[in-house]
């Protein structure tokens, strides 16, 4: 299987930790998303990553990916109850969308559109803090594409929450250490490029955001 990604991408971490966690050899082929290669806009029907080129087929949207691989490979990580595993996948979206209101937070330029999309990002954070329960995964004991597809939020939280107080999961407990279970874990920990903290703060450093350039 080759996943072609962009190294700072959380969709794809996603489908890394997947392949990680389930021990399949895979390959990575990384673009430049600001400058991407014909061939890249000729395969991904939406222009984003990660894709998947797998038997002939390339693969699009994370959470397809991710079913694929957990469906081909090794013991599935979904749930097997087909309730449960709507209700995974339902949750597997609203991932998505803390994602993006994560993003919404290290974009903004200024100490106000910071504070306002931290607000949205709380809110979500308040919802999610609600629905867990004992842990330390999503559904209790074993680890899920759930948590494949949340992780990468934590990954990145991990790295702001050093750079404002707001940044902080201290008022979200359950998250807090649904986070440090899942920052743990090998597959996930080793699921980034190797200089990801230093790509990662560059890139927003250079961006010009509020939170990286807090004077
Ligand atoms: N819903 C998609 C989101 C993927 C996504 O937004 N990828 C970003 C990089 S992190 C992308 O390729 N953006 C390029 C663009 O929007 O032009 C998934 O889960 O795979």
């Amino acid at each position: 299987m080759e996943l072609v990604s962009f190294d700072l991408c959380p969709f794809v971490q996603r489908s890394v930790i997947t392949l990680k966690c389930k021990d399949v050899a895979h390959k990575v082929t990384y673009i430049d998303l600001e400058n991407p290669p014909e061939w890249f806009l000729a395969t991904s029907p939406l222009g984003k990553v990660p894709l998947l080129k797998v038997e002939g087929e390339v693969l699009f949207e994370s959470a397809a990916i991710n079913e694929f691989i957990d469906e081909t490979t090794g013991s599935p990580l979904h749930p097997v109850d087909p309730l449960r595993r709507a209700h995974n996948r339902a949750w597997i979206e609203f991932a998505s969308n803390l994602i993006v209101a994560q993003y919404g937070c290290m974009l903004a330029k200024d100490k106000t559109t910071y504070f306002e999309a931290a607000d949205k990002r709380d809110a979500l954070l308040t919802i999610l803090e609600a629905q867990l329960r004992g842990g330390p995964y999503f559904n209790g004991s074993v680890f899920a594409l759930v948590d494949a597809a949340f992780a990468p939020f934590y990954s990145r939280q991990a790295l702001t929450e050093e750079l404002h107080p707001r940044e902080k999961l201290d008022s979200f407990p359950k998250c807090k250490q649904w986070s440090d279970t899942l920052l743990a874990q090998s597959y996930v920990s080793s699921s980034v490029i190797e200089d990801f903290p230093e790509r990662f703060n560059a890139y927003f450093v250079a961006s010009g955001n509020f939170l990286h350039n807090q004077t």
